[in-house]
């Protein structure tokens, strides 16, 4: 599916003041894929919701990489395996190996469709249009850029790693800054401990740690034609915790250049939340947890699967910066007891002291969902750190809900205080629909957005503010006229 809807029929009131586009990304395979491949791997297909004056309209349109456009040309697949060229058709082993299907993130004037197998896409923010491959050109040296790159709200720069970064199975990392017209500061080169799945990261004001996830990638295996990744229960969750900078103060003991390796047990930290410093060499940060391997279609050589109850919550680590490379953390705190994922923050105050979380969450003893991480999530949770209180969204019964996007109420509105954006999956219903919930009051949405069709489930999205975008126009046209009520012909969802 491509194409535009304007004027969405929205229940309840949009604010005026939410003045932006939320964009969104999925996985849509344009032709039927490889049977033997896994779902990280369809094409990127973009949605925008551009609100203004209380109206949205909505653009999809998919990201038109190299292997989109080879593939839609041949009209069947060419690619086989995830980043496994050794599976792909002889004639597209040196196209771009990307689907850019996971992340959009503004950044330099630029709206980046990113995967973290390959280099950055850069699309219009208007059209939708794919623009061009690698839009920081000749001075990035890594054939790969995370799809997790973290914006630093007080410097303006953008965090970004890259891993496999000197091409397939090389256990070489490239970290650096761009700062806000895309130039390239503080780059370091350093090793992973093993060819690690290194999906998200965290960043401080000094620090930046690497998240990595028990799975190993082989070139035997790859060249045997198998799957990129196999995970490895003798592997334990690993964080490597490195200076940003050259200058970066080190803690006693620490020498120039040096980044240490910390490790619990084996478990999966699907995405991170915020991270803080504290005294003396002490690094915090909060993630998912799942207790075994999350990607089961990755599974380990033996091919044991992950226990189907396999227990998940939110935590906070604690990094002691003063422990050699190599030591063990403690057991992190459990801040949410209940299965949660793609938790997000109050972005403007990313690598600082911070008191509020979202993220989705199984709200336990309700419908839908399931009594785990594999089978979907119904609900939302804003979770204080300051009172220790959570506040939670029943998204209704049917309903799976999705990454929670939060759109402050003014640049300088005091920390979650503004609204969340969010998709709602209603699957018996055959439907989708955005909730817009104030802060204030989390538990019941402000206004509903109903979808004129069902989209597949977004891996990340993001919001834009208008101020940030070239146009002020809407993506379809400018939207002035009042609001018209719903005549009844469309039921409210929820
Ligand atoms: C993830 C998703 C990806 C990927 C690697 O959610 C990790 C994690 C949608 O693609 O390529
Ligand atoms: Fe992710």
């Amino acid at each position: 599916m491509e194409g535009e809807v304007s004027d969405l029929v929205t229940f309840g009131d949009i604010p005026a003041a939410i003045d932006g586009t939320f964009y969104r990304v999925m996985c849509d395979p344009f032709v039927p894929p490889d049977p033997n491949n896994v779902p990280l791997d369809g094409d990127g297909n973009v949605s925008a919701f551009r609100i203004l004056n209380g109206h949205v309209d909505m653009k999809i349109k998919y990201i038109e990489t190299e292997r989109y456009k080879l593939e839609r040309s041949a009209n069947k697949a060419l690619f086989g395996l995830y980043r496994n060229p050794f599976t792909h058709h002889p004639c597209v082993r040196s196209a771009v190996d990307s689907t850019a299907n996971t992340n959009l993130v503004y950044w330099a004037n630029r709206l980046l469709a990113l995967k973290e197998s390959a280099l950055p896409y850069e699309i219009d923010p208007d059209t939708l249009e794919t623009l061009r491959y690698d839009p920081f050109g000749s001075q990035i040296k890594a054939k790969t850029f995370t799809a997790h790159p973290k914006i630093d709200p007080y410097t303006s720069e953008l965090v970004v790693f890259g891993y496999e970064a000197k091409g397939l199975a090389t256990k070489d990392i490239v970290i650096y800054s761009l700062d806000k017209d895309g130039k390239k500061h503080d780059e370091q080169w350093i090793e992973s401990p093993w060819c690690a799945f290194i999906h998200d990261c965290v960043i401080t004001p000094n620090w930046i740690v690497l998240v990595l996830w028990p799975f190993e990638a082989k070139l035997e295996r790859l060249k045997a034609g198998k799957h990129h990744w196999a995970w490895n229960y003798d592997l334990p969750a690993t964080f490597i915790a490195v200076p940003r900078r050259k200058s970066t103060q080190l803690p006693a003991g620490w020498k120039q250049g040096e980044y240490r390796v910390y490790s619990w047990k084996n478990c999966m930290t699907i995405h991170t939340g915020g991270a803080w410093e504290g005294k003396d060499g002490m690094v915090y940060f909060e993630s998912s947890r799942v207790h075994d391997n999350a990607f089961p279609f990755f599974p380990p050589e033996d091919g044991k699967m992950p226990a189907p109850d396999a227990k998940a919550d939110f935590v906070r680590w604690e990094i002691d910066l003063n422990q050699p490379s190599g030591s063990t953390v403690s057991d992190p705190q459990v801040i949410l007891d209940v299965p949660s994922e793609f938790p997000r923050i109050d972005e403007r105050f990313m690598t600082g002291d911070h008191e509020f979380v979202l993220l989705n969450v199984f709200i336990p003893d309700r419908s839908d969902g399931g009594k785990n991480i594999f089978h979907g999530l119904n609900g939302l949770a804003m979770h204080s750190h300051k009172s220790n209180q959570t506040r939670w969204f029943y998204a209704g019964d049917d309903s799976l809900v999705q990454e929670p996007i939060f759109i402050p109420r003014t640049s300088s509105a005091p920390e979650g205080d503004g609204w969340v954006i969010c998709m709602v999956e209603q699957r018996a219903a055959n439907g989708c629909h955005l909730v817009i919930i104030d802060t204030k009051e989390f538990e019941k949405p402000i206004a509903i957005v109903q979808l004129p069709l069902h989209v597949k489930a977004q891996v990340h999205g993001n919001w834009v503010d208008a101020s940030l975008l070239s146009r002020k126009a809407s993506l379809v046209r400018t939207i002035t006229k009042p609001v018209i009520s719903n005549q009844g012909a469309l039921m409210p969802l929820v």
